[in-house]
């Protein structure tokens, strides 16, 4: 009864994971409720990234995407987490999109945004997917953004302000549709550093990345809409995980202390 149970789990879920082996047996996992801190998820999302697999024998895995506007605080809370021995955490590439072979998209498009907006947004893709794919290293794993963000936020941003040309649109949406059908990122909990964008512009002054120079309040306030638009109402794409919700516009001794009171939210991703 099991070997047959084990087998009706694979027709079902296989197809799902066209990139996975057809020789290891598979176990599927719902994830659990997160409780009543985590927003409601979008109803349309209940299949792929809400499931967990577990091979036999192999160790369960957590994936967390650490979202939030530009100077939001992810790095910070990420380091933060890094002191704990079962997470593992990985930064953003963001050293890569300012010297790739010496030469610097991020700066190059918030020079010129219609003309190397597509030039960033696709290698930012690139190196988001290299990082979804890396092999884990310990049971929980806690990213800065994720290949969706990169998307749904800042793609999305270009091309609603004007600044993105339709065919560099279409251009990247395509790949982005070929990468999520064909590729696994997993994903089971998403943290949103919720600031106001006053805060993060005042964040960006402060720590003054040459690039950022240049970007006005407005530049922050769009960002913000987006992710409100997403992971809050709900209102633009589908959410792929539950949402849990810090307010990030506190001073860093606040914030360290929030992010101790939400360790035990953030760990349950694991349960
Ligand atoms: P952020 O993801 O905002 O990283 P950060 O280190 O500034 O944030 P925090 O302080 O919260 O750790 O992005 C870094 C820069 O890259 C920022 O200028 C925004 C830009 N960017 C894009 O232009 N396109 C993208 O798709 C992404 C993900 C970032
Ligand atoms: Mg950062």
């Amino acid at each position: 009864m099991m070997v047959d149970l084990l087998k009706e789990l694979c027709r079902v879920v296989l197809p799902l994971y066209p990139h996975k082996s057809l020789s290891t047996q598979v176990l599927v996992r719902q994830t659990p409720a997160l409780g009543k801190h985590l927003s409601g998820r979008s109803r349309s999302c209940t299949s792929v990234n809400h499931r967990k697999l577990v091979r036999n024998g192999e160790e369960k895995k957590s994936v967390i995407w650490l979202e939030g506007n530009i100077a939001s605080g992810k790095t910070t809370c990420l380091e933060y987490f890094s002191k704990t021995s079962e997470i593992e955490v990985l930064t953003e590439p963001v050293s890569k999109w300012r010297n790739v072979q010496g030469c610097n998209p991020l700066g190059l498009m918030y020079q010129d945004p219609s003309r190397w907006g597509l030039t960033l947004q696709t290698y930012v893709q690139l190196t988001m997917l290299d990082r979804h794919v890396l092999p884990m290293s310990a049971p929980i794993r806690m990213m800065e953004r994720s290949i969706y963000s990169a998307k749904y936020i800042f793609v999305e941003n270009l091309y609603k302000s004007g600044k993105m040309p339709e065919v560099d649109f279409a251009v990247l949406s395509e790949w982005f549709e070929w990468i999520i059908k064909n590729i696994a990122i997993p994903v089971d909990l998403i943290v949103y550093l919720q600031t106001s964008p006053q805060t993060c512009y005042e964040r960006l002054k402060q720590r003054c990345r040459e690039e950022e120079k240049v970007i006005p309040l407005e530049y922050l306030e769009s960002i913000h809409n987006l992710y409100e638009d997403w992971l809050i109402h709900h209102k633009s794409f589908e959410v792929p995980a539950p949402v849990l919700v810090i307010p990030a516009d506190h001073d860093l001794k606040k914030m360290l202390y929030q992010y101790e009171e939400n360790r035990e939210k953030i760990l349950m991703a694991h349960c």
